[in-house]
């Protein structure tokens, strides 16, 4: 495969709101993350993402953009910005941006003049409807409100909005739209940004005449949410060729697509090199849904995106935290008596399976979820509504917490815990959000000054593929094990074979591998327990005895 910068990255995905503060405002800032560039550096990672910081209301905290030339107030001005190009470049750690272009947000001055009359100029930049028999113009739900029209008392029209009311759709049909993005991004690309990451990527192209949905209603007012039926329409990828194009051809820019209802069969042909669209996509299949507390999921999902992904010439990025998912020890690990090994452990997957591993802020120090007292103590548009549906469908207050409180991405938006002062370090006035209360035991202080941290195992983990080229391109393939919460796999490149046992589970196991691969006299090249990161232990026999949560590296 050809050589590329973000094939041997290690991204570091950074949510500036709940960074770090500088000026006491309780909300992170760009300042805040020139101040940790040295503790990022100091981790390994070799690119940061973040997440959208130009001016916005904040209705979904930046992914409601109002102007995408400046920066959001409350982090900052523009002459931050290329001080952290600058200071981040002077360490060798690139810079990806968040580009959100679906929607903008309803305070855009686009839509501000869309609203104003059907003949205005900028009416198509957006998706004006008619009412149908006096109702919405089709029964499509939307992903943060149960409808995904709104109406508009002024013009007498509904717009449409795939997500909230405060983020109308643009309409990607009309040139002038297509022609004002690439003009943004090529604003972002002549201030030195190294890549994208296009939220939300797939739905640009809406299904031919708006049609109904031919699902019955599943949600509680009679809508139809199918993100499947909005995603991957007739010509979508050739808008995303246009896009690239006029943007980032013949540059060494990375773009990572994040997609609704991706499916590899769906996501090939966008991150085929030919084909000149993304490096590599984000998927949802490994969330908490999907997941549903059964690696077998993860084997089946794994399997599925290296048949037809990866072993058709696409990238693979990898990871299991993000702003959109609860935190990945108390989805996929044990974040109570296990957290330090799980959190390992689920750190050795995601960096020994193919492809660029994402690393969410905080996970390298194992932050866990938070138990939100109430829905007051939420601020994210997502998590309200799925309390409003839960209430309409019988659940009380208390159980709709308690299901909030495990599946909500709030629980990943708490405030990075940087030392146990007050406030966690992260900031000296009231944060924005809660903190979690646990933070006086976990946090970056404490890690740094732990030699057996996940901080420190996560810094072994990523300096290992500096050397390795086999984590990023080995091949893959699952080894069958008797015990359904062991996960095992082996990589290969040019001559070298890895093989890599992970135990799900907090009971110890016994685990014979298959006499075909021979472990027997193998050494460790890493493990989440013992000395020395489990370094030089030597197998004897084919068994192995799995303390809970471990996870084996060895070379064969
Ligand atoms: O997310 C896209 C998306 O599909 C989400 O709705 C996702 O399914 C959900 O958050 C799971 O909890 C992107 C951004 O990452 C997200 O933060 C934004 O809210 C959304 O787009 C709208 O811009
Ligand atoms: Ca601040």
């Amino acid at each position: 495969m050809v050589k590329k910068w973000w094939k041997d990255a290690v991204i570091y995905q950074i949510y500036p709101r709940s960074f770090q503060d500088t000026n006491g405002d309780g909300i992170g800032d760009l300042q805040g993350i020139i101040n940790r560039l040295d503790y990022l550096k100091d981790l390994g990672v070799t690119a940061i993402w973040l997440c959208p910081f130009y001016e916005s209301p904040n209705d979904d905290n930046g992914y409601d953009i109002s102007n995408y030339r400046d920066i959001m107030k409350e982090f900052g001005s523009l002459a931050d910005f290329d001080e952290l190009m600058k200071e981040a470049h002077n360490r060798d750690l690139r810079v990806v941006v968040d580009l959100v272009v679906n929607h903008t947000s309803d305070e855009h001055p686009w839509f501000i003049e869309s609203k104003k009359a059907k003949d205005n100029p900028y009416r198509d930049y957006y998706i004006w409807r008619k009412p149908k028999n006096g109702k919405e113009p089709n029964n499509w739900g939307s992903f943060f409100t149960p409808s995904a029209w709104e109406f508009d008392q002024e013009t007498g029209e509904y717009y449409l909005h795939l997500f909230s009311k405060k983020q109308p759709d643009l309409n990607w049909e009309n040139p002038n739209v297509r022609k004002e993005i690439y003009d943004i991004m090529n604003f972002w690309i002549d201030k030195g940004i190294d890549g994208f990451r296009v939220d939300t990527c797939n739905i640009y192209k809406k299904p031919e005449g708006l049609p109904d949905s031919p699902l019955a209603p599943n949600r509680a007012d009679g809508y139809v949410f199918d993100p499947e039926f909005y995603a991957d329409n007739d010509g979508m990828l050739e808008i995303i060729q246009e896009m690239m194009k006029n943007t980032t051809e013949g540059k060494d820019l990375m773009t990572v697509g994040e997609g609704v209802e991706a499916s590899p069969e769906r996501t090939l042909p966008y991150v085929l090199e030919e084909n000149k669209a993304y490096s590599m996509f984000i998927h949802f299949e490994m969330t908490i849904e999907n997941f549903n507390n059964q690696v077998s999921n993860i084997k089946r999902v794994i399997k599925r995106w290296v048949d037809g992904v990866w072993n058709k010439r696409g990238w693979l990025c990898q990871y299991v935290g993000s702003h959109d998912q609860p935190r990945s020890v108390s989805t996929y690990g044990n974040d109570g008596k296990y957290r330090v090994e799980s959190a390992k452990m689920i750190a050795t997957m995601v960096h020994t399976l193919p492809g660029t591993p994402f690393i969410y802020q905080g996970d390298e120090i194992g932050m866990t979820n938070c138990p939100f007292p109430s829905i007051e103590a939420y601020n994210d548009v997502n998590s309200k509504f799925m309390y409003d549906e839960m209430l309409k469908n019988g659940f009380s207050p208390e159980q709709a917490i308690i299901e909030l409180n495990r599946l909500s991405r709030e629980n990943s938006r708490t405030p990075i815990q940087w030392d146990d002062s007050q406030n966690a370090g992260f900031t000296t006035g009231k944060p924005w959000l809660m903190i979690n209360p646990n933070y006086k035991e976990v946090n970056v202080k404490a890690a740094l000054e732990d030699k057996n941290s996940i901080y420190y195992y996560y810094k072994e983990l990523i300096s290992l593929r500096k050397n390795n080229p086999i984590m990023a391109y080995g091949s893959y393939e699952e080894i069958e094990t008797e015990d359904s919460d062991v996960y095992a796999y082996l990589r290969s490149y040019v001559g070298k074979s890895w093989i890599i046992i992970l135990l799900f589970s907090d009971r110890p196991r016994k685990v014979t591998i298959p006499s075909a691969i021979n472990i027997n006299g193998k050494k460790n090249i890493l493990c989440n327990y013992g000395e020395n990161f489990g370094r030089d232990f030597v197998q004897a026999g084919q068994n192995i005895e799995l303390s809970p949560y471990e996870a084996i590296v060895m070379e064969l």
